[in-house]
């Protein structure tokens, strides 16, 4: 056993990256480094002891399961707007593991609160430049074929405070927050574009939610050809109120804001809306004044989330650095971790299944030394896209002093890395470097 640890704990970086295979090859050695102790003295462990739980028949199960109350801190970040609502929610992703955010964690974004809308009365029309416009209850969405996939959605202004100046001290929630990924049910778009029937002159479909500002966005047509759904389920059931009950424009891989939710019209029109959404609050202002209309992709992107401010670690040893990556494009083919702020990287292991437009989960041994160490994440794309660095994004797109308050450009689409540096007492922050 010993010789085993000796033989797979392989240096892959500076700094005490250890190979993604040791993970594979020696888990059971590594764990056992991890811990502290030697596989045989783990098994001449003292004999456990009867906790009073154990000494009681439980509480009743409730009808719809929720989070142990021991995990109430467990929540999203709000915010309110000028409104008075709440504007958006943010994902803990310090807090989670895994590639699926739980329902009631998936981040949020929206303008005039929840609608409450009864789904025996809600329609879905699509209509405009189509053969025979159709109108569409639930009831009637249900007999279409569905589709079930894992898909992420990623508000455009995720990750605006990296747009600062100065390394905002906040958690991975604060500042990347704005993304949360879900496995979606639901009917194909093109299913009901084709019956509809397409007049070729139709190149972009106006979409419209149904609650008191309506929010409303042009798609191309040919996203609705492609890969677009209307989303009925979330994570196997009706689609929560804040991700659109009772049913969402999903469309994989686009910025959030296209992906309408309380969807209620669909017009197949020969040119973009023109809308408020797209033209004010989700086009984005370069330097030189040009402005960037309809960018509609979210790049490749990574950062690690554990660990990440908030954490504190807990002495020198054994810790594994795990994070979430996803492209726009497809799926994350290779994600690399530097601990030295970026002088040499090792490669992470990508966590099976890899799905094209999910979160992707990667994962790496690190023995910290105790000595300071600047943790970074950077993804590559199956399409060839690379995570750009932080100074490219910068330079043409500019600093913005007043983030994280989104009111001023450069806000959207940043996809650089993130910088956490640890520190000798354990404590975790943000840097730029
Ligand atoms: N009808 C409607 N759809 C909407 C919005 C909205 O305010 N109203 N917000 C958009 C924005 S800005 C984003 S980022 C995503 C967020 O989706 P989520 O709230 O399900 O996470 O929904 C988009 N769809
Ligand atoms: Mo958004």
């Amino acid at each position: 056993m010993t010789k085993l640890i000796s033989n797979e704990l392989h240096p892959a970086a500076a700094n005490g990256l250890l190979d993604r295979r040791a993970f594979v090859r020696g888990g059971a050695a590594l764990a056992a480094a991890m811990s502290g102790y030697t596989l045989t003295r783990s098994v001449q462990a003292e004999p456990l002891e009867d906790a009073e739980w154990m000494r009681t028949i439980g509480p009743d199960v409730p009808g719809y399961g929720r989070p142990s109350p021991m995990e109430a801190h467990v929540e999203g970040t709000l915010v309110r707007r000028s409104w008075g609502g709440v504007g958006n929610r943010r994902t803990p992703h310090h807090l989670l593991n895994g590639t699926l955010t739980p329902s009631g964690l998936h981040f949020f974004i929206g303008h005039s609160g929840l609608p409450n809308i009864d789904p025996a009365e809600h329609k879905l029309l699509i209509h405009g430049l189509v053969r025979q416009p159709l109108v569409f209850t639930l009831e009637s969405l249900a007999r279409y074929p569905m589709q079930t996939r894992m898909g992420y959605v990623e508000c455009g202004g995720n990750s605006a405070p990296l747009f600062s100046p100065e390394p905002i001290q906040d958690t991975v929630q604060a500042l990347h927050g704005l993304a949360s990924c879900s496995e979606w049910t639901g009917v194909m778009l093109s299913t009901l574009l084709e019956e509809a029937g397409i007049d070729p002159k139709a190149k972009w479909m106006i979409a419209e939610g149904a609650e008191s500002i309506a929010h409303t966005r042009s798609v191309p047509v040919y996203k609705g050809l492609d890969d677009a759904m209307i989303a009925l389920y979330q994570n196997g059931e009706r689609i929560r109120p804040e991700q659109g009950y009772p049913m969402r424009l999903f469309l994989p891989g686009w910025e959030g804001n296209m992906n309408v939710k309380w969807l209620r019209r669909i017009e197949l029109t020969e040119s973009p809306g023109m809308t408020a959404a797209e033209i004010r609050s989700y086009a984005d202002l370069l330097p030189n004044n040009d402005i960037m209309l309809f960018n509609f992709m979210n790049g490749v992107k990574s950062y690690i989330t554990h660990p990440s401010p908030g954490y504190a670690m807990n002495g020198p040893g054994f810790y594994e650095i795990s994070g979430i990556a996803y492209s726009g494009r497809g799926p994350i083919e290779k994600v690399r971790v530097s601990a030295d702020g970026g002088r040499t990287w090792a490669d992470a292991a990508l966590q099976e299944p890899v799905l094209s437009k999910a979160f992707t989960r990667f994962r790496i041994p690190w023995q910290w030394d105790g000595g300071p160490a600047v943790l970074q994440s950077r993804a590559w794309d199956a399409a060839g896209h690379v995570q750009p660095e932080r100074a490219e994004i910068l330079a043409w797109r500019g600093q913005n002093p007043d983030v994280p308050r989104v009111t001023a450009f450069p806000s959207h689409h940043y996809n650089g890395p993130t910088s956490w540096a640890v520190s000798a007492d354990g404590g975790v922050s943000h840097v730029y470097v």
